[in-house]
C-alpha cells in the first residue's frame, strides 16, 4: 500500500469531506420529464457521513487511519420543514447491517445537506428491536411530530437453523425538536406484520388515522391486500382493529407485487396527494417504482384519482446499488409557496431530491388516465388520445407543430 504520513491522511479526509457537503446541485435535463425536475447530483451518500463518526483521529489508538466504523449507506428518509429550514431524518446503514436514524439540515432542501454530530437516539420497547429504519415524520394537529418506522426482531417461530427470517412491526415515536424523540408501544393491528405504516397528519372521526400495509411474512405481503387504512382511539396505546384497503395490489400493473404508502399525504385544496411505491417482480427481481394518487378530502380512506403506471422509476446509475432497480420515497416537502421536494432513495444506496410544484402534481394526479389493464383498452386508449392530438395539431396555428410531420 501506498506510504502516507497519519497527518496528510488526516488532511485528504477532511479537504474531500468539506467540499463534498459543500457541493452545489444543478438541475439534471432528462429530456421527456415534464412533472419534476431531477437533480445532478444525489444528495446524501455514505460521504456525507461527518469523517469523526467513521474514524479515530488519534494516533495513539489508531496509527493506520483505519476507518473503525463504517457507513454502508444513507437511504430512506423522512422529511420536514421547520422554521424555513430542510430536516432529514435519514436511514444510516453501518457495515454491520444496523439502520440507525440520525438527521441532516439544509437551507436550500437540493444541496448542502450536513449530518447533526451524534445520530438521534431512539428509545427501546420492551422486546427490543434488533433494526430499525424508513421514518416518516408528519407535523400532527394534536401539536406533536411524529415518526413512525419499521421495527424488525428475529423470528422467534422460524425453524431451528434459521437464521434470517424475521418480524416487521410498525414503530411510533414523537419529538418536538427532532433531538429527544419519546417511544410509543408498537403499533398492534390485527396482520402479523406491518411495514411502511404512515399517521395521518388529521384526527378522522376523532381518532388518529394510519395508513398501514399488512403482510403475512417479512419480505411477501401475501394476503396483505395494499395499502390499508385503520383508525386508533388512542396513540399512546396504538391498537387498530379493523384494516381497510384502500389501494389494493393488482395484477399486471406497477403495484404487482405489492405496494406501500411513501411520505405522509399532501393537504390540497383538491384532494390528500400521496406518493407511494409499487413494486412489480421480473426475471432480474423485484422493480421498486413510485407512483401517485390522490384521495377525497373530507373522506381521506377514498381514492378518487389514481393515474396509469409509474411516476418516477430508476434512472441510470439510480437503478445500480445494494437492492439494485429500487425507488423509495418516504419524505416530501411542501412549501408554503407551492414548491414541492420529494425525497427518494435509489438502489437502497443514496438519497436523492425530485422537485416540482403543487400545481403540476395536481394536473398529473388529476389529468393522467388510469391504467386500463388490458392491453387492447391500452391501444384504445391510445388511439383516442393520438386522434384528438392529431386534429388539435391540423387546426393549430402554431408552426412549431408542423414539425412534427417533416419527413
Ligand atoms: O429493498 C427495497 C425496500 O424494501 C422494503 O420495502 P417493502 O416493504 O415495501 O418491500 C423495505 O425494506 C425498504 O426499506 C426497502 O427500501
Amino acid at each position: 500500500m501506498q506510504k502516507i504520513s497519519f497527518n496528510s491522511k488526516v488532511g485528504e479526509i477532511i479537504t474531500k469531506y468539506n467540499k463534498l457537503i459543500r457541493k452545489k446541485n444543478d438541475p439534471y435535463q432528462f429530456w421527456n420529464n415534464t412533472v419534476y425536475q431531477r437533480y445532478k447530483r444525489p444528495i446524501l451518500t455514505r460521504d456525507h457521513i461527518p469523517p469523526y463518526w467513521r474514524y479515530d483521529f488519534n494516533p495513539k489508538t489508531n496509527p493506520f487511519l483505519l476507518e473503525r466504523l463504517g457507513i454502508n449507506a444513507t437511504l430512506n428518509s423522512g422529511a420536514i420543514e421547520l422554521n424555513g429550514k430542510f430536516y432529514l431524518v435519514v436511514r444510516t446503514e453501518g457495515y454491520d447491517r444496523k439502520s440507525f436514524f440520525a438527521v441532516a439540515e439544509s437551507e436550500t432542501g437540493i444541496d448542502e445537506f450536513k449530518f447533526w454530530d451524534y445520530p438521534c437516539v431512539i428509545p427501546e420497547v420492551d422486546d427490543r428491536d434488533v433494526n430499525i429504519y424508513d421514518m416518516r415524520l408528519v407535523k400532527h394537529e394534536d401539536g406533536w411530530i411524529y415518526g413512525t418506522f419499521c421495527s424488525e426482531r428475529k423470528d422467534l417461530d422460524a425453524p431451528a437453523g434459521d437464521t434470517s427470517s424475521a418480524t416487521a412491526k410498525g414503530g411510533i415515536v414523537r419529538t418536538k425538536d427532532l433531538k429527544t424523540w419519546e417511544r410509543l408501544p408498537d403499533l398492534d393491528t390485527v396482520s402479523p406484520q406491518q411495514r411502511n405504516v404512515v399517521l395521518h397528519p388529521e384526527f378522522v372521526d376523532g381518532k388518529y388515522a394510519f395508513y398501514t400495509r399488512p403482510q403475512d411474512g417479512f419480505i411477501q405481503t401475501g394476503t396483505g391486500g395494499g395499502i390499508s387504512w385503520g383508525l386508533c382511539d388512542d396513540i399512546t396505546k396504538p391498537k387498530i382493529e379493523v384494516e381497510t384497503v384502500i389501494d389494493p395490489k393488482l395484477y399486471h400493473t406497477i403495484k404487482e407485487v405489492k405496494n406501500g404508502m411513501g411520505a405522509p399525504p399532501i393537504k390540497t385544496e383538491k384532494g390528500w396527494l400521496h406518493i407511494a411505491h409499487g413494486v412489480r417482480d421480473t426475471a432480474a427481481g423485484l422493480r421498486y417504482v413510485l407512483y401517485a394518487f390522490m384521495c377525497d378530502l373530507n373522506e381521506p380512506n377514498k381514492v378518487i384519482a389514481s393515474p396509469g403506471g409509474h411516476f418516477l422509476a430508476p434512472l441510470e446509475s439510480e437503478r445500480i446499488g445494494d437492492v439494485s432497480n429500487v425507488v423509495f420515497c418516504n419524505g416530501v416537502i411542501t412549501r408554503d409557496n407551492g414548491d414541492v421536494f420529494i425525497y427518494y432513495a435509489s438502489s437502497d444506496t443514496r438519497m436523492h431530491v425530485a422537485t416540482t410544484t403543487l400545481d403540476r402534481l395536481l394536473d398529473y394526479v388529476i389529468n393522467t388516465p388510469e391504467d386500463p389493464l388490458f392491453t387492447a383498452d391500452c391501444v384504445s386508449q391510445r388511439i383516442d388520445f393520438i386522434e384528438k392530438n392529431l386534429q388539435y395539431i391540423q387546426n393549430s396555428d402554431n408552426p412549431m407543430l408542423k414539425d412534427l410531420f417533416i419527413k
